[in-house]
């Protein structure tokens, strides 16, 4: 993997650049569109590329290794193949989702024992099983094992969680340096910095991390509760640390202003359900604030879901017809949902793109932060 940074803005640390993967090049800064099981919900792939532009999408290691399972993925030749995906593919490490998904989970120094939320049986996760499983799936970009700290954690549990998860980060890099790709082409991996809300937790996590040269670094255990000022001061530490040639990917983050603050402080890479969460709840952003469909005052309103246009149903449908949809529980209402959220998503992040390219991006970022913040 190469990644090639095009332009850095003079009054802020945004970035423009480029990852070259084998499953082709990213733009960056970038919006990941999440597919948890192996799919983005309700969106179909045709949609994803030609209507929502996505570059690269996630998938979920936890969800994959419990349904369908390894075998399946080795006989489909890897996730590409299976859902048909050609472009690349990053998938989460998992220690994440065993936290926030799993039952009876237990943590200790050689893994994350836990039952699954399907059908009860016991697993555990070691940082080598997931560097395997991952090397199954087939992912261009594989994570590090981590254990996300909880935003409200006391010092002395995010010390001690950091420890673990950087002695976990060596066995990653020892089990991954060991072993080769399964389908003849790249894997790299992105280590994840953590440390809570701390910041001398979060330099020596960041430190610790600049000298591993990856391909790419990560800021986990962000957007979990801690207030949000507090998540900008973290970004800002270790982005000081974080080698500036490497892409950064802030995980799990965030709204349509997260996005443009992060990008602001050197992040280039994101991810998120809320556009596809948000979406099938009757949520739709758009560059003026966020509408809630639900809500009665749209029920006879025939104008286009979004006069801006980024996707094929925005001006297709109407906020009335969406409203109806949603109120319903019909399906095609969470599918357009989704591909109106993800297309603004995808639009936002190439026009900070642009406006880091044109040397505004400060000023636009000013103006959007201005109106994004609305609900209509
Ligand atoms: N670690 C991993 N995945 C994640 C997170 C993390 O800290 C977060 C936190 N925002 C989202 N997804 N491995």
């Amino acid at each position: 993997m190469k990644f090639e940074l095009q332009h850095n803005d003079t009054k802020t640390n945004a970035r423009a650049g480029l990852i070259t993967t084998d499953h082709g090049v990213i733009e960056t800064p970038i919006f990941m569109p999440v597919g948890t099981q192996g799919t983005v919900k309700g969106v179909h792939m045709t949609e994803l590329k030609e209507d929502i532009k996505a570059q690269i999408i996630l998938g979920n290691t936890y969800h994959l290794y419990l349904r369908p399972g390894l075998e399946i993925l080795k006989k489909a030749g890897g996730l590409h193949k299976f859902n048909t995906w050609d472009r690349p593919i990053l998938t989460d490490s998992g220690g994440f989702q065993v936290f926030s998904l799993s039952d009876n989970r237990k943590l200790h120094e050689e893994g994350a024992e836990f039952r699954s939320h399907i059908d009860g049986s016991k697993h555990l996760f070691t940082p080598e099983k997931v560097m395997d499983i991952q090397r199954i799936i087939g992912a261009d970009i594989i994570m590090a094992f981590d254990e996300c700290c909880p935003g409200d954690a006391d010092y002395d549990y995010a010390k001690k969680s950091l420890g673990l998860t950087e002695r976990w980060l060596d066995r990653c890099f020892a089990r991954f340096n060991s072993t080769d790709p399964k389908y003849g082409y790249q894997q790299c991996l992105f280590p994840i910095v953590q440390g809570c809300v701390y910041p001398d937790l979060r330099r020596r996590a960041a430190e610790n991390i600049a000298e591993k040269g990856a391909d790419g670094n990560a800021i986990g255990g962000l957007a979990v509760g801690e207030p949000t000022e507090k998540m900008y001061e973290m970004i800002e530490v270790v982005n000081d640390i974080l080698p500036k040639d490497k892409p950064r990917y802030l995980m799990g983050v965030g709204t349509p202003i997260n996005l443009l603050e992060a990008i602001e402080r050197g992040v280039d890479m994101f991810d998120c359900i809320m556009p596809t969460r948000n979406g099938r709840n009757g949520q739709i952003f758009t560059q003026y604030g966020t509408i809630n469909l639900r809500n009665k005052k749209w029920e006879d309103d025939f104008s286009p879901i979004d006069p801006a246009a980024n996707s094929y149903v925005d001006t297709l449908y109407s906020k009335a017809y969406l409203h109806h949809l949603i109120k319903a529980n019909e399906m095609l209402g969470l599918q357009i949902a989704s591909v109106h959220n993800l297309a603004f998503y995808l639009w936002l992040v190439k026009e900070a793109r642009k406006h880091i390219i044109a040397g505004d991006f400060a000023t636009w970022k000013g103006m959007m932060v201005g109106q994004l913040g609305n609900r209509l």
